[in-house]
């Protein structure tokens, strides 16, 4: 097989470069490990910055993320038992919606088959050969059979366990990597969500109540890092949660069926850079930061549409100037993601590290936030659109 584009990974960051390549008659062929059904399934992040939903609705796949779709028009951080509520259409003009990654991925997964476009499932990427030449070969096996695909650029879209980075000499890539000693342990729930999206930082630790719809809850705990879902029971996870969200009646966070629990390790890291020879990597392939920012997915797809204009620069340009720059042009934006996720995360957690010094500290940064509204702006502005790249 044969193809301008290989993209390794059906996650946010493979398709929506292979959408956005395809209206510009751009052919690619998609090969991705899992099977349909689990990549469908797979429950991770939920907000959609302004510059992603204006992406899926240029593409024309918008359509039941408006119907769906909640918009979130602000947020809100709890803490000593009071609330700072920011309000984002009258602190930056815009909102964010919530849309839960998984039906973003079904949209564009139904779009591309629904056009006949290569989407291959159950094939995996076990080795990339020729990066450096004009040449590049992706060597997969699929459904137990060894296939190769040859093809002008590779697209390592294929998040952080992924073969592209792996296929890159350590000599020519360098990592960034900060760690935390804690994890999120994620719960969804059957019962009406809190009208805002609320973060909580409480002496227990820290707490976040998200949405899926009008009828499920999406709703996080911090925990040890060597926790595991099934440490808790059903009980401890709502005492937990109405503590820390100040809920002492526990009538304001309602409780339900919990009916999906996961854990996320919260981590922070950065390849640079992002591309080696013709091999270009986006999404988590090549950066992650903690889901504090919820900014996972729409730096995804910013990387996608940064690396697609390069792309079609260089079939119809005939010019390879800006893929030459993809690292450089995404670097800046990545940095300052990286810098706004572990911002929020040291505002909102407990630290086994912190003194009573470093819990003053920032305590008196959420009631400067509070106080502030130039302090709220900056931070609903990053919330709403850090991750806004121009095509
Ligand atoms: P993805 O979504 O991981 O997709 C990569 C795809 O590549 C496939 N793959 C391969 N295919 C072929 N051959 C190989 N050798 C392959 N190796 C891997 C995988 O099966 C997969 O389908 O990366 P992408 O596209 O870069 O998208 C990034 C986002 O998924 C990610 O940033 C966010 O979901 C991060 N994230 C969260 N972000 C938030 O903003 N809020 C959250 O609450 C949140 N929760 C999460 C998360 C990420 C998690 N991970 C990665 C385990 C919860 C979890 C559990
Ligand atoms: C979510 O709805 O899953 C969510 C919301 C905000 C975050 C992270 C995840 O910061």
């Amino acid at each position: 097989m044969k193809t301008q584009v290989a993209i390794i990974g059906a996650g946010p960051a493979g398709l929506f470069l292979a959408h956005i390549l395809k209206r510009q008659n751009i052919e690619s062929i998609m090969l991705e490990a899992r099977s349909r059904e689990h990549v469908e399934a797979r429950v991770r992040a939920g907000v959609l910055e302004a510059g992603t939903i204006d992406t899926l609705n240029h593409l024309g796949l918008g359509e039941r993320m408006a119907r769906e779709g909640l918009v979130d028009r602000g947020l809100d951080i709890r803490f000593r038992g009071r609330t700072i509520h920011m309000d984002f259409p009258s602190l930056v003009g815009r909102s964010v919606c919530i849309y839960g990654q998984q039906e973003v991925v079904k949209d564009l997964v139904a779009a591309r088959l629904a056009a006949g476009d290569p989407l291959l499932f159950d094939a995996e990427v076990v080795r990339l050969e020729g990066l450096q030449s004009a040449t590049p070969r992706v060597h997969y096996r699929h459904h137990g059979a060894d296939r190769t695909l040859d093809c002008v650029f590779v697209a390592g879209c294929d998040g952080f366990r992924g073969v592209s980075r792996a296929s890159v000499p350590g000599s020519a890539i360098d990592l960034h990597v900060r760690h935390y000693d804690f994890a999120w342990l994620g719960v969804l729930v059957k019962a009406p969500p809190l009208p805002d999206m609320t973060y909580a930082n409480h002496d227990r630790g820290f707490a976040l109540c998200s949405r899926r719809s009008l009828s499920v809850s999406r709703l996080y705990l911090q925990v040890p890092s060597s926790d595991r879902p099934e440490n808790w029971s059903d009980a401890q996870i709502w005492s937990e949660l109405h503590a820390r969200m100040f809920d002492e009646s526990g009538r304001q966070v309602k409780e339900g069926e919990i009916f999906q629990r996961d854990m996320a390790q919260l981590r922070a890291f950065i390849a640079s850079p992002m591309q080696y020879g013709n091999l270009y990597m986006a999404g988590d392939a090549v950066h992650i930061v903690p889901p504090t920012g919820a900014k996972g997915l729409n730096m995804a797809v910013a990387d996608a549409r940064v690396l697609a204009r390069g792309i079609v620069q260089y079939f119809s340009g005939h010019s390879r100037a800006e893929l030459d720059r993809y690292s450089e042009q995404c670097g800046l934006r990545v940095w300052k993601t990286i810098r706004y996720s572990a911002y929020m995360t040291g505002l909102l957690h407990r630290f086994a590290e912190h003194s009573t010094f470093d819990r003053g500290m920032q305590m008196a940064e959420l009631e400067y936030i509070a106080g502030s509204e130039a302090a709220q702006r900056s931070i609903a502005e990053q919330y709403v659109m850090l991750s806004d790249v121009t095509d």
